[in-house]
């Protein structure tokens, strides 16, 4: 029996005890200022326990921007350079190799891959990227492309996204990011990234990535234009994907770093927005199976800290990450094994290491193979 007492959250903390899914008005209630976040995060984290016990899981992971130059303009972004730009670059298959042997070399089980959408590339070059990697190195897994990838490579190839997907699929591609969600709602997304692929080509492309038998992350980009009601349409739509395809694996929520992005003059969101944040999610999502804290975004400290939140994942030691960097994270570019234990164990869960798609890690050193799949519970 919880501890919470607050009345208007009493038939939400009955439905939540009770597993049973919450509605969107429930869902529009837990932002309210008069939800206590210690009480919200009571609950978040008895569904996180009844899903994942006491684990918290991280990998060993690197990324890969393979470019910055972007057509696209999203106000929130930092990391995009145009065509002209000095920072502009384009990496060449040797930088592609030498940071896949880094990888590799580095234990990594999981190389993330996204990155602009260049004036001059063609689809054959970002094919390359996976098949390059997939061919010099098997046994890392490709996680790669957002929808908005996707959606210009169907565009460049004058193809339906299936068979960009089938073509990826075979070059290498092993399961897709979560990036590109933004937030769904056309008031928010017309005005944050007006151009770039929207809400129906996001869901069009994750349900065909999951009917091809891929697993797929999904985030949410939070604090900046949005409100309550944006952050629960998103949930809710992510919620009713998930029912239908079961493909989900972990939701991230992004919380808006506003440093050198056109929205510079909003301030970036605090510790109790981004706790609130990972708890709603947390009941909402009710049929998602991870929540992680990205500790790149959130800071080592709060990502911790939401590991009772709601949150059961922290992600991985992360190199060469440069999306929030650009945009003002001050955390550290890379965390050792070492390190992402002990920041678990001193909240007092047990680390797991995981592989992409959430197996159970065995390793000796750099050389690791993947066991039995992980168990969620209801
Ligand atoms: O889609 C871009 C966000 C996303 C900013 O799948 C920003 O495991 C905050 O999706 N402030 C890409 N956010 C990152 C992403 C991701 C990260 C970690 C793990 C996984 C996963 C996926 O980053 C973009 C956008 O929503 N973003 N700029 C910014 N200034």
């Amino acid at each position: 029996m919880l501890r919470t007492s607050t009345p208007i959250l009493k038939p939400i903390r009955d439905k939540v005890e009770a597993a049973e899914r919450l509605s969107f008005d429930e869902g529009l209630l837990l932002w309210s200022p008069e939800v206590p976040l210690s009480e919200l995060g009571e609950l978040a984290n008895l569904v996180r326990e009844r899903k994942n016990g006491n684990f918290a899981y991280y990998n060993i992971n690197t990324h890969l921007n393979p470019t910055n130059v972007c057509v696209y303009r999203c106000t929130f972004c930092a990391f995009r350079a145009d065509l002209r730009d000095a920072k502009g670059y384009w990496m060449s298959d040797e930088q592609i190799v030498a940071r896949g042997q880094e990888a590799v070399d580095a234990g990594s089980t999981e190389m993330h891959i996204v990155g602009g959408l260049h004036h001059q590339a063609n689809y054959d070059q970002y094919r390359n990227v996976i098949s390059l990697l997939h061919e010099s190195f098997p046994s890392l897994h490709l996680k790669a492309w957002t929808p908005v990838e996707i959606d210009w490579f169907a565009r460049l190839t004058n193809k339906p996204i299936r068979w960009v997907l089938e073509d990826m699929i075979e070059a290498g591609l092993g399961s897709l990011p979560g990036g590109g969600a933004e937030i769904f709602h056309p008031e928010v997304r017309n005005q944050i990234c007006e151009h770039k692929a929207d809400a129906s080509r996001w869901f069009e492309t994750h349900r065909t990535a999951h009917e091809l038998g891929l697993r797929s992350n999904c985030t949410m980009l939070y604090g900046h234009l949005e409100n309550a009601y944006h952050r629960i349409d998103h949930l809710v739509r992510l919620r009713e994907l998930q029912d239908e395809t079961g493909g989900l694996q972990t939701f991230i929520p992004l919380a808006f770093h506003p440093d050198n992005t056109g929205l510079s003059h909003i301030t970036k969101p605090l510790a109790a927005m981004d706790l609130r944040t990972m708890a709603v999610s947390r009941l909402m999502l009710d049929n998602v199976p991870h929540v992680k804290a990205y500790w790149i975004m959130l800071g080592v400290g709060t990502a911790q800290v939401a590991l009772s939140y709601g949150a059961d994942d922290i992600d991985g030691t992360v190199r060469h990450e440069l999306i929030y960097h650009d945009a003002g994270a001050e955390t550290p570019e890379v965390l050792s094994v070492e390190d992402i234990r002990r920041l678990i164990e001193e909240t007092g869960r047990e680390p797991v290491e995981r592989d992409t798609l959430y197996r159970h890690v065995e390793r000796e050193g750099t050389h690791w193979h993947a066991g039995e799949p992980i168990a969620v519970g209801g």
